[in-house]
């Protein structure tokens, strides 16, 4: 990213999670709960583990907002672990507990055992810690500030799931009439499914994974309006604005592929079938009818509805575990067991929806960027 820069720190049971948000423009007006919503968002879910009924994640803001509105400073959050509580013990940062159990099995499919390779530890919740999903809280917390930016630029962001183990949703997005009713009918639904029929057989379909002890994925859309035309350019491969996207999304714990507009299923369509022809009328200008570019064409936003669609492969973590090895001792083990979720697509989809916004943020302040919001409102507004 080029005007937007974030950083984040914190292990799953360490003490908190911290974030530093670097690059947002002075004088947007701001409130907790644009943070504390997006944090609540990322918490639900059909499928989530215990550890969401332990946390209630709220974040402090430690610097960059003032009297309600944004500095142009560094913005620093802070969320605190309450389940920290618990662990204090095997997480403390001085002293190992003489009974301490170091976590030596891992589990296929988790970042554990490259992990430990990598970094030569013979406990691999050294790795575990960092890798898990429980970091995207602090993504989450941080993207809902791009995220309210783009939206006093009359930019929305919405999700929601389309797939399900194998289940797919029939749902057409752009059957809504606007994103807002599209999210608020998401957001209402425990797996984020916009087809009844399909949303109960995606609950049963959680509810038997976990019955079996096993976890399931999905694919997730993102769909965004209000773009201006010519975010990112086709003139630099690290300037594409699909490029960023997938990045960005590939960043995310869990996920294995990345689709703009069509995505995959265009590689099986002819060239007549898979563009959008063009049109032009005086009052919306030039215009697209069938929206299988996904709103990106040459590495630029086209000023249509952007879509993208992102596939989770099932958590790494089994009740009923793989066969794997201990890394001290050599010798073929069931994997290690850690209290995990059965499914997190739905949480994902939010996750996804507060990257996309770091993303289409520092787009935006690359093309019209000001060191403040009315500065940046001037230049947009003759987009
Ligand atoms: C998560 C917190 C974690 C996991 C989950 C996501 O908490 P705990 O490990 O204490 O249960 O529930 O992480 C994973 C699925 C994973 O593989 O790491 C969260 O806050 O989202």
């Amino acid at each position: 990213m080029r005007r937007l820069r974030y950083l984040t720190a914190g292990e799953s049971h360490g003490r908190g999670l911290v974030g530093i948000l670097e690059g947002m423009p002075a004088g947007l007006v701001v409130q907790p709960e644009i943070i504390n919503r997006q944090l609540a968002r990322r918490q639900r879910g059909h499928g989530r583990g215990g550890r969401m009924r332990i946390e209630q994640d709220q974040a402090e803001v430690i610097a960059g907002i003032r009297f309600g509105k944004t500095l142009g400073s560094p913005i620093a959050l802070l969320v605190w672990n309450r389940d920290w509580q618990n662990w204090q013990r095997a997480m403390d940062p001085w002293q190992e507990p003489p009974d301490y159990q170091p976590v030596t099995v891992p589990r296929p499919g988790h970042a554990d055992l490259a992990g430990a390779l990598k970094y030569g530890f013979s406990d691999i919740r050294n790795v575990l810690e960092r890798a898990s999903a429980r970091e995207t809280t602090m993504r989450v917390a941080l993207g809902a500030l791009p995220r309210h930016m783009l939206a006093h630029f009359g930019i929305q962001i919405a999700s929601h799931v389309i797939q399900l183990h194998e289940i797919r949703s029939q749902a057409n997005a752009r059957d809504f009439s606007n994103l807002s009713e599209l999210l608020s009918r998401a957001d209402g639904s425990p797996v984020r499914c916009l087809d009844p029929q399909a949303e109960r057989e995606m609950i049963a379909r959680i509810d038997q994974a976990k019955a079996e002890k096993n976890t399931v994925g999905g694919v997730f859309e993102l769909l965004v309006s209000g773009l201006p035309v010519g975010l990112g350019s086709h003139v630099h491969w690290d300037r594409k604005l699909d490029a960023r996207i997938a990045a960005a999304m590939l960043s995310l714990q869990a996920m294995k592929g990345v689709g703009i507009g069509s995505g995959f299923e265009a590689a099986s369509r002819w060239g007549s079938e898979a563009h959008d022809a063009i049109y032009y009328d005086e009052q919306r200008g030039f215009y697209r009818r069938e929206g299988r570019s996904g709103g990106i064409e040459g590495g630029m936003s086209t000023g249509e509805l952007l879509s993208v669609r992102v596939a989770m492969k099932p958590l790494s973590t089994l009740m009923q575990p793989l066969d794997s090895v201990d890394i001290i001792s050599k010798r073929p083990v069931k994997a290690h067991v850690e209290r995990s979720d059965v499914c997190a697509v739905p949480a994902a989809s939010i996750i996804g929806e507060n990257l996309l916004a770091f993303t289409l943020a520092d787009a935006l302040l690359e093309k019209y960027g000001g060191d403040s919001i009315a500065e940046i409102e001037g230049r947009f507004g003759d987009k």
